[in-house]
This record gives C-alpha cells, structure tokens and sequence, in this order.
C-alpha cells in the first residue's frame, strides 16, 4: 500500500515564473520585500502621506535588492481579524497602482478575497500570496482568472485563532506536505497551471515554536514537489522566543533563518529588513554553488 504522506517523485522545479509584464528568475533565491498597508505602518498624517511613505519604502527596498514587493492590508498576525473588503481595496489599491506606474514594480498581493486579486491584477500586479491558499470562496477562481503565479500556504486555523493551542496529529513535516499536496491538486483543478504555483511551509501560522524549528530542518523535501518554496520568518514570534528579543531586535535571528532556508531549498525569503537579507542570502548561495558549473 502506498504511504498516504509519501513525497511525489522530485520534479524538476521552473526556473522562471511568469508575472504578468515581469519574469521572475529563480534559478538563485530572491528575496521579496514585505510592505504592510495597515494604518499602524504608516504615519498618521492622512492617506496621502501614508501613501507617499509606501512608495518611498518600496523604492528603497527595491533600490537594496528586492526582486518583489508583497502589499498587505490586511494584518495575519496572530490574533488580527480580516478587515471589510472596501478598506482593504482602499488600502492597497493605490498603493499597487503607483508600484506599477512609478516603478514598475514586480508586485505581489497579500490578499484571501477573489475581489482584491481581480481588482490588483486589473492595475498590474504580478503574483497572489494567499495565506488561506485559496480556500476562501471565489479566490480560487479569481486567481485562475488572472493568469498570475500564486503562493499557497500552509496555515493550520485563521490568524484569529491559529496560535491559541496549535496541535498536529502527524509530524509537522507531513501534515505540511499533505495539505500542500491537496492545495496543489485544487489549483490544478480551477485551471491554475502547476508551473505557476509557489510552495509556503507557513512559519508561524497555526505552529508552535517547536513546530516552527523541526519544520526548518525538514523543509528540504518539500523541494520534491518541483515547485519554488518560499520561506517568512523576519522578525517572528519564534526568533523572539528563542533569543528573547523584542520585534526591533530581531534581524540577526532573521539573517540566521533566512540563510537556513536558502540551504534548504528556499528560493523566495519574506522579510522586512531587504539589504542586509539580499547579502545573506548571496552569500549564502554563493558557498552552495562553489563546485557546480553554475
Ligand atoms: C502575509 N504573510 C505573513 N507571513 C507570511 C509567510 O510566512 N509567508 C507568506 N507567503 N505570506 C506571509
């Protein structure tokens, strides 16, 4: 009998994801800025001003090495419930207009709602990370309607609840593989090309920070799924409970797991702090590669 949680064969993974104008590389690991458009990210100056400081910080995060700005209106931290739909329309709209025009952007959009997709995808949006993969009614479709390449995540509850007793019944590893391997067949059955399809462990979303660590170390085979990983970890709450540093401290911690997840196969890191990530993550490949033609 076959084992239910057996990896697929490795498949060879694609080299370059199609994002609407853009091409994204991934034959070397990229990092993707995160830019979060909540009211507390911004100054309180009105949203003119907040919008002006988006820009201004997509540009310096451009300007250090981003390869992608992921736009957020909508907080995942633990605890946060979803926003009304019109806010976040409101909030990252604008912002991913003025990405594109201003700086031709590769954007990605942070977003659960099939609407959000459309309407980012309409004014030039390049790739949907959906932290609820998909599951949402309406964003299946929405994001097989855009052409554009998706992040699915694994996520065990909603950021409502997800960190008040997070329990697995398998190890972490395998449930992770399980539930990506169904998101992928979902994906593939509204009409989502596979070659268009990046893979999440989902660090900190419904894990505890054990989970997180064992997680870490057992990334590596989910590379066998042939598709690219990508890995956020900057500044989170596991960084913070092992070192025992606050959010602003967290960016050594950060370096050290974003390093590790290039080693094992990571070929997209979120983080907030871009510069100092972009040499980690060279730096990190260059040791991998040393010895291969590449
Ligand atoms: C929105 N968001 C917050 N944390 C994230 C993570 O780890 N991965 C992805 N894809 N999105 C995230």
């Amino acid at each position: 009998m076959q084992d239910r949680y057996a990896m697929p064969m490795p498949m060879p993974m694609p080299m370059q994801l199609r994002c609407g104008r853009h091409q994204l590389d991934l034959s070397y690991p990229r990092v993707m800025g995160i830019l979060n458009v909540t009211p507390d990210s911004f100054s309180d100056g009105g949203r003119h001003n907040a919008l002006d400081e988006a820009v201004y910080r997509a540009e310096t995060m451009l300007a250090e090495g981003a390869a992608i700005i992921d736009i957020g209106g909508e907080s995942t931290r633990p605890g946060a419930s979803p926003v009304p739909l019109q806010e976040e329309l409101d909030r990252v709209l604008p912002v991913v207009e003025r990405l594109v025009s201003e700086l031709d952007a590769l954007v990605s959009l942070d977003t659960s709602r099939g609407e959000v997709m459309r309407e980012a995808a309409s004014r030039g949006a390049g790739m949907i990370n959906d932290v609820r993969s998909l599951r949402w009614p309406g964003a299946l479709e929405a994001a097989a309607m855009s052409g554009l390449p998706v992040c699915v995540m694994h996520m065990l509850g909603e950021p409502t609840d997800m960190q008040l007793a997070p329990h697995y019944e398998m190890p972490i590893e395998e449930a992770v593989a399980a539930f990506l391997e169904t998101r992928i067949a979902e994906c593939e059955a509204a009409g989502i090309r596979r070659e268009q399809l990046v893979l999440d462990p989902g660090f900190g979303f419904g894990k505890r920070v054990e989970h997180n660590l064992r997680l870490l170390n057992r990334m590596q085979p989910l590379t066998d799924f042939g598709l690219p990983l990508l890995a956020g970890m900057s500044r989170k709450s596991m960084i913070g409970k092992v070192l025992a540093r606050p959010v602003e401290e967290r960016l050594p911690g950060g370096l050290a797991l974003a390093t590790m997840a290039v080693e094992r196969g990571a070929r997209i890191v979120r983080v907030h702090d871009v510069g100092p990530t972009v040499d980690a993550v060279n730096m990190t490949w260059a040791v991998l590669q040393e010895g291969t033609d590449a």
